[in-house]
């Protein structure tokens, strides 16, 4: 996995987190994901969970994927600072730093809010798009639990792991359509899977190339979260941010936020606008340079 520097952690100096840092790093590179405990505070969880309730049934799924029982809201950083805050976090910027490029994007934010009676969705891995060969690192995943996460109401699962198998060990995972693409899969996955069992507040992370899935919802009652994802800043985004979040919108955001968000180059010129830093499109009145009047 990429980041070997240790240094960079102290850009975070508090040495409780530069210690859970280093922990959550060393989980990652080894079983390929970890918890951050406590990641948020009971207020958080409170505000997060009541503002998800007010949206509630709005958002179902088109697809086993996104599960026609489990509702996405996707580009929820548009929501407000809360959730851009979360964004942001410098835990997981912390890890992001070791693990990704600088420069590196923001390529998904969603509250993923599991039904009772939702089936697992199809074990993937969240870089299953990119044709780069595997073992690789080319993305990090987040899933912040706003309700207690357990086996019985759908809890994040992983296969510990398996981040190191190679492309051949992992075929039969779901690429597209509606489920594994080897019918075995799931028996064959059976008895490698932890149920991440998590107090609300708490967060995994995980490697874009560990297997995971969302679990089946037993239970009575609806399993809230948030996913937050990034990737390195030379790949295309899963959500096209550009599109979703009004510019008036990201002018108003930090400037890290603004960064995650694309608005940003990723040197020497990669993001760049008709020749200008993207930041400048921020300006009211920016006017790319090929549409300027001489
Ligand atoms: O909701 C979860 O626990 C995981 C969801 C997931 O892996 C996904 O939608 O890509």
């Amino acid at each position: 996995m990429a980041g070997n520097d240790d240094s960079r952690t102290q850009e975070y100096p508090n040495a409780e987190s530069d210690a859970q840092i280093r922990h959550a790093v060393r989980e990652i590179r080894e079983q390929g994901y970890c918890v951050l405990e406590s990641f948020l505070s009971g207020e958080q969880v409170d505000q997060i969970g009541q503002f998800l309730d007010a949206k509630k049934d709005h958002y179902f799924g088109r697809n086993n994927f996104e599960g026609d029982k489990t509702e996405r809201i996707y580009a929820i950083l548009s929501q407000g600072k809360l959730f851009q805050d979360l964004v942001e976090d410098r835990r997981i910027m912390a890890l992001c730093d070791r693990f990704l490029e600088p420069n590196y994007l923001l390529t998904t934010s969603q509250a993923i809010c599991i039904h009772p009676g939702e089936t697992p969705q199809p074990w993937h891995c969240d870089d299953a798009f990119y044709g780069i060969a595997r073992p690789r690192t080319v993305a990090l995943s987040t899933v912040i639990a706003i309700d207690d996460f357990t086996a019985k109401n759908g809890c994040t699962e992983v296969i510990p792991g398996s981040h190191l198998w190679s492309d051949e060990e992992i075929a039969g995972d779901y690429r597209s359509g509606d489920r594994e693409t080897d019918a075995d899969f799931v028996q064959r996955m059976a008895g490698k899977s932890v149920a991440v069992e998590m107090p609300a507040g708490a967060c995994v992370v995980f490697s874009s190339n560990t297997l995971h899935r969302g679990g089946r919802n037993s239970s009575q009652t609806v399993r809230r979260a948030l996913s937050n994802q990034y990737c390195q800043p030379w790949l295309r985004t899963i959500e096209n941010f550009y599109l979703t979040i009004p510019r008036a919108q990201v002018r108003e955001m930090s400037p890290r936020v603004q960064s995650l968000l694309g608005y940003s180059v990723h040197p020497p010129f990669m993001g760049q606008v008709s020749g200008s830093h993207p930041l400048k499109t921020l300006n009211p009145g920016f006017v790319p340079s090929v549409f300027r009047r001489e």
